[in-house]
């Protein structure tokens, strides 16, 4: 039986539209891979930091939660990982979102992730992949965060070339 996972992506450092595209192309010796669209968003946290870039893939999969953060990880390192700061610049950051329907609380991983309803940059992406999603109780597309989002879409189409 697979799963279907959520897996963000971020970067802003180096070339982030490649790194992503990379991203991406490993994620598909996982399982079966789909994309939102490519977003620019202003950096959350320290704001001396470049805008990111931001993207959420999801994932058809076979693999247990912690492998597949190890997999993450994996590519996170491979992409020649950079991390400075806590909320800052990195050359790419792969969160695991959403796991199926579980609740995961141990000490590598939190599922869902903290903060997926405060993030725009997050909540747009998934509604990308299912526009009618819930999570925690929230309907995300009514979230007032969508309000006033700051997300502009830089690729609507196949940006990842899947
Ligand atoms: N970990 C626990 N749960 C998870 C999960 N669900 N998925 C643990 C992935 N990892 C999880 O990760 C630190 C540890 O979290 C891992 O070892 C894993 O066991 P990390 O990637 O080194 O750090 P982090 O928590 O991702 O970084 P940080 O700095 O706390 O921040 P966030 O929350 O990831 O945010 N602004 C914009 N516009 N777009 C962004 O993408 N990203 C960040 C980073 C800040 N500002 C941003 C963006
Ligand atoms: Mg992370």
């Amino acid at each position: 039986m697979s799963v279907v996972a959520y897996i963000g992506l971020g970067s802003n450092l180096g070339d982030s539209r490649q790194i992503l595209i990379e991203a991406v192309q490993n994620l598909a010796t996982l399982g079966k891979v789909t994309t939102s669209k490519l977003y620019e968003s202003p950096p959350m946290g320290p704001q001396d930091q470049p805008n990111y870039l931001n993207a959420v893939a999801r994932l058809e999969t076979h693999l247990e939660p912690l492998v597949l953060l190890d997999e993450l990880q994996r590519f996170e390192n491979e992409s020649g990982r950079v991390r400075l700061r806590r909320w800052g610049e990195r050359t790419l950051d792969l969160d695991l979102l959403i796991y199926g329907q579980e609740n995961i609380q141990n000490e590598r991983l939190t599922v869902p992730h903290v903060g997926i309803l405060e993030r725009d940059f997050v909540v747009i992406p998934l509604l990308d992949l299912d526009a009618e999603m819930q999570l925690k109780g929230h309907v995300l597309k009514n979230l007032s965060i969508l309000e006033h989002p700051t997300v502009t879409v830089l690729d609507d189409g196949d940006w990842a070339g899947l």
